[in-house]
């Protein structure tokens, strides 16, 4: 049984956002705005498939894939550019590598009690989230 990681999640914490957005070139006035934000994910999970939505007050983006099948990703509203995209399981976490003009990029997500934790890397940068469970 894969884990489950469908619920509505809200940012408790958010560790070196600046950074990780720097090294997407996210200009200033961008990174001032994203930094004040406080996402939501909503997370479906069906076996392997997944959509995570990431919601703000600013801009949402959301994601649909399924595990080991590599996919086209427009980070559309991010900064806009397009990775080949895969996401694995490791255990039970979530690993999602962004190949593209990016070295180093990707996500990881794992699940710890009503903790979803998050961290998102870009070259030398890494944004450390935590998520709380709302729903
Ligand atoms: C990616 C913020 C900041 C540009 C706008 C701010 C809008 C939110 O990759 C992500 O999630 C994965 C794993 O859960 C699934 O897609 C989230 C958002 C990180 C990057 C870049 C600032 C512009 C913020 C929509």
């Amino acid at each position: 049984m894969p884990m489950n990681y469908r619920g509505t999640w809200d940012m408790v914490d958010n560790e070196n956002l600046e950074g990780y957005m720097v090294a997407l070139g996210i200009d200033f006035a961008t990174r001032k705005i994203a930094g004040m934000l406080k996402p939501q994910k909503i997370i479906e999970q069906d076996g392997d498939s997944f959509n995570i939505k990431t919601l703000t007050a600013f801009r949402n983006y959301s994601c649909s894939f399924k595990i080991g099948e590599e996919f086209e990703e427009v980070t559309k509203g991010l900064d806009n550019r397009k990775c080949q995209t895969t996401v694995n399981w490791d255990n039970d976490k979530l690993v999602c590598v962004q190949k593209g003009e990016k070295k180093s990029r990707g996500w990881t997500h794992w699940i710890d009690g009503d903790n979803l934790y998050l961290e998102l890397k870009c070259e030398d940068q890494t944004c450390k989230q935590t998520y709380k469970r709302s729903a």
